[in-house]
This record gives C-alpha cells, sequence and structure tokens, in this order.
C-alpha cells in the first residue's frame, strides 16, 4: 500500500471532538510553541520535508505536530509507548489530516507495524522518544539512510542508546540531544516530575499532605522536585540518599536526612525517586506504620518490591483506582499507588503542559535545524549532537516574555568588566 494523506488507525474517529477541546486546552498553555507556530507558519521553514515521528500520543504532542504542520512539514505519527495514547487526542489529528497510527493498550505487535506505517511515506527526517523509530530505520529500513537528513532525540535512555551507537560506528546519520538541553531535561524532572507526582498521589488517595511525613527516596532532580512541592503542601519531608553530596543539598535545604531503615516507621507517605531497584523491600514493608502510602515517580518499576510485600501480607485488594490495600501478616494496612509504577503517569497527567511547552519548542527548533542543514548543504555529522547553548536562552526568554516578565541585559561597559583578567579584584 502506498502511502497517502491522511492515511491513519486510531482507535475510535468519533472522539475527535473531545481531542480537539484537549489540543485547544494544551495549546493555551503552551505559548512558546504557539509563538514558534505563529512564526514560522509564515516562513514555512520545513516546507518540503517529511518528518516521521515516534512520540507519546499526548495533547501536548499534539500541539507539537500542529506547529510542525504549521511550518510546512509533511508528518507521519506513531506513539512511542502502547500505553500512553490518548485516543482523543489521536483521533483529532487524524480527523485534521495527519497520519497518525496509535491507540491506547495495543501489544508489541501492533507498536512496530505503526512505527513501519510511519516510514511508507520515506521520511528525511526522525523525531523519537526512545530512539525506536532510528532503531527500525537502521536494522529494517536500511534503504532510506542515504535520504535520512537528521532526526532528533527526546530521552535520557535514547540519547545514551545512540551516543553508544555512534561511538561503535553504527549511527548512520546525525542526531540531536534534545533531552540534554537546560530548557528540557531540568524543567521537565524538577518542576514537571515535582508536581505530577504530587498530582499522581492526590488523585490517587485523596489524602491531606499537610502534617504527614513524606519520606523521598533520592535527591537526584525529580526527588527534588517531589520534595519541593510535599514541603510547600506543609508535609514534613524525610530525605534517604546514597550519594553524600546529594544528602548535603537535601539537608541544607531543610529537609530532613535519614537511612530507609529509620525512615520505614517515620513515613506516612513514601515516593521513591532514585532509579534503582530495591529502594524499598521486606524488612522495611513490616517497619511501616499501619495507613502507610507507597508509591514509585522512578524510570522502572522495581523501586519498591511487590514481591516482597505480597510475602508479608495476607491479602490484596483494590480500594480505588490506582490505590491496593495490602494487608500485612501482622495487621497493618499498607496501600500501593500504580502499582509501583510512574505514579505521575499512571495516575495523573504527567507534566503539565506549560512544561512540555519548553521540551518540545527544543524538538521543533532541533528539526528546523537539521533541515536548515541541509539547505545550506552542509549535513551534520553523523554523531549525536547537543543543542547549542543559545537556543535554550532563546527558549527561555521566550518563555519569560510569554509570562510578561522582562530582564536585565549587560551593558558593553558590563561585559567589558566581565571579561577583563588584568584588572584584579
Ligand atoms: N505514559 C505512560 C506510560 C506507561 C503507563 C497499568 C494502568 C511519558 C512522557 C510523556 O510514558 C508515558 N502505564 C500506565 S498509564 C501509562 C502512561 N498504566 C499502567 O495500569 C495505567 C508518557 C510526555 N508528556 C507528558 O508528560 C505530558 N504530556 C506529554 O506529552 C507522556 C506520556
Amino acid at each position: 500500500m502506498d502511502h497517502k494523506k491522511g492515511h491513519y488507525k486510531v482507535a475510535d474517529l468519533g472522539l475527535a471532538s473531545e481531542g480537539k477541546r484537549l489540543i485547544a486546552w494544551a495549546e493555551s498553555r503552551m505559548p512558546v510553541l504557539m509563538a514558534l507556530q505563529e512564526k514560522y507558519g509564515k516562513t514555512k521553514p520545513l516546507k518540503g520535508y517529511r518528518i516521521a515521528g515516534c512520540l507519546h500520543v499526548t495533547k501536548e504532542t499534539a500541539v507539537l505536530v500542529k506547529t510542525l504542520v504549521g511550518a510546512g512539514a509533511e508528518v507521519s505519527w506513531s506513539g512511542c509507548n502502547p500505553l500512553s495514547t490518548n485516543d482523543s487526542v489521536a483521533a483529532a489529528l487524524a480527523a485534521a489530516g495527519v497520519s497518525v497510527f496509535a491507540w491506547h493498550g495495543m501489544d508489541v505487535k501492533a507498536f512496530y507495524w505503526c512505527i513501519q506505517e510511519t516510514l511508507r511515506f520515506k521520511p528525511n527526517l526522525t523525531l523519537d522518544d526512545g530512539a525506536d523509530l532510528i532503531f527500525t530505520i537502521h536494522n529494517k529500513r536500511k534503504d532510506l539512510i542515504p535520504h535520512m537528513i537528521g532526526g532528533t532525540e527526546e530521552t535520557t535512555t535514547g540519547v545514551h542508546r545512540l551516543r553508544a551507537m555512534a561511538k561503535a560506528g553504527a549511527l548512520k546519520y546525525p542526531v540531536i540531544a534534545v533531552n540534554d538541553a537546560e530548557t528540557k531535561w531540568d524543567f521537565d524532572n524538577v518542576y514537571g516530575t515535582g508536581q505530577s507526582t504530587l498530582d499522581g498521589i492526590l488523585r490517587a488517595t485523596s489524602v491531606l499532605l499537610s502534617g504527614k511525613n513524606v519520606v523521598v527516596a533520592g535527591y537526584g532532580h525529580c526527588g527534588k522536585g517531589v520534595a519541593l512541592r510535599a514541603k510547600g503542601l506543609g508535609a514534613n519531608v524525610i530525605v534517604t540518599e546514597v550519594k553524600p553530596t546529594a544528602a548535603l543539598k537535601a539537608t541544607l535545604d531543610g529537609m530532613r536526612v535519614l537511612e530507609m531503615d529509620e525512615a520505614a516507621g517515620i513515613g506516612d507517605v513514601f515516593i521513591t525517586a532514585t532509579g534503582v531497584k530495591d529502594i524499598i523491600i521486606a524488612r522495611h514493608f513490616k517497619m511501616m506504620k499501619d495507613g502507610a502510602i507507597v508509591c514509585n515517580t522512578g524510570h522502572y518499576d522495581c523501586e519498591i518490591n511487590l514481591t516482597d510485600l505480597a510475602k508479608v501480607s495476607k491479602s490484596v485488594s483494590e480500594m480505588r483506582p490506582n490505590n491496593e490495600q495490602y494487608i500485612l501478616k501482622n495487621g497493618n494496612r499498607i496501600y500501593v499507588l500504580a502499582k509501583g509504577r510512574l505514579v505521575n503517569l499512571a495516575a495523573a497527567e504527567g507534566h503539565p503542559s506549560e512544561v512540555m511547552d519548553m521540551s518540545f519548542a527544543n524538538q521543533f527548533m532541533s528539526q528546523i535545524r537539521l533541515a536548515r542543514s541541509d539547505e545550506r548543504g552542509k549535513k551534520l555529522e553523523n554523531r549525536v549532537h547537543d543543542i547549542p547553548v543559545e537556543q535554550d536562552q532563546e527558549i527561555a526568554g521566550l518563555k519569560l516574555s510569554t509570562m510578561g516578565l522582562a530582564i536585565d541585559t549587560l551593558t558593553p561597559a558590563q561585559k567589558k568588566y566581565q571579561d577583563d583578567y588584568s584588572a584584579g579584584t
């Protein structure tokens, strides 16, 4: 079957009007992307370029897709996780004439079928979250490689794998590491994860956090975001760490630092944000207070050892959506949220649109950079490229101005003073 415009497979096209409303809501919260849409909708720098995208089909992603299309690109899209597609959004995209292949709850076979479908129109640019498109092209569609201008990658894991691929000489087209932009990872991790994690906990429990002992395992960017927000809601925040500098930062930020063995008996709510397995295990569950709530916001779902919990429990039952009650053999009740998976995604809506605004502005600008490299006949080298420092500042500056905030500018004399090494102190 040849590719034709608007070829798609979604769950139910009837959901399109709901999807349109969701997208309109996101648009009203994504001023940077909207400003870029306005600007590049006139000049159409992506005209003649074909972009295959593989990224969570959410209301925010739809705003990115519309921005790419508005700038002249032809686009074909699939989701990058079988559980992350919003069926209404997928329907709205399909109804708007976008080639989209995504539905919620698809199996692994369908997942790869969708990716293959997006490659039918022979893209020359890719936009990835997890690098599945790039891997598929390198392994199954080598015929496309000679036409590829480049790709962009959204996540830490994707960038990590692509760097390994480049090191081995196996990366056959250039990729821009969107993840490494400061306006992406810092804001995603601290403010996005911080708020959405508490949002997930509140949706799944509706507990009062004020006055509670909230234990945050890990004080990396995500843990810090979560700890700050929990503190803001009036919780007594306890942090557990293995890294001395991180523990020291937590202490100086006003958090109480304890070992998990001690925190286990004190906490009312436990949130793991470490990226390491077995943070909460059998002996901790046994020490916990009756009614303790346990959840995870780290990337992998092995931070809370649920096999251990089942072993020390006599029964499990669902209390409310994303909230399971375990009754321990000692009679205590422990509540596990979202089965120990990422609570901010499973029980809430992930990062707020305002945060995705900057991540996706980086994606958009990086696609433009690739298209320009092609126009100028200066294709980037086949390796992983950083986001230029100026792009970060430009996006942060745009965000500030859309928030109505102005900042100072150094005068030439101040700049000279700053760079002057002869003046001494
Ligand atoms: N979503 C996701 C993944 C797994 C998952 C079983 C029912 C990541 C980033 C963005 O991974 C994402 N498992 C679920 S729901 C669910 C959702 N289950 C497990 O029980 C529920 C994902 C990026 N992003 C935002 O954060 C906000 N807008 C975005 O585009 C989206 C989704």
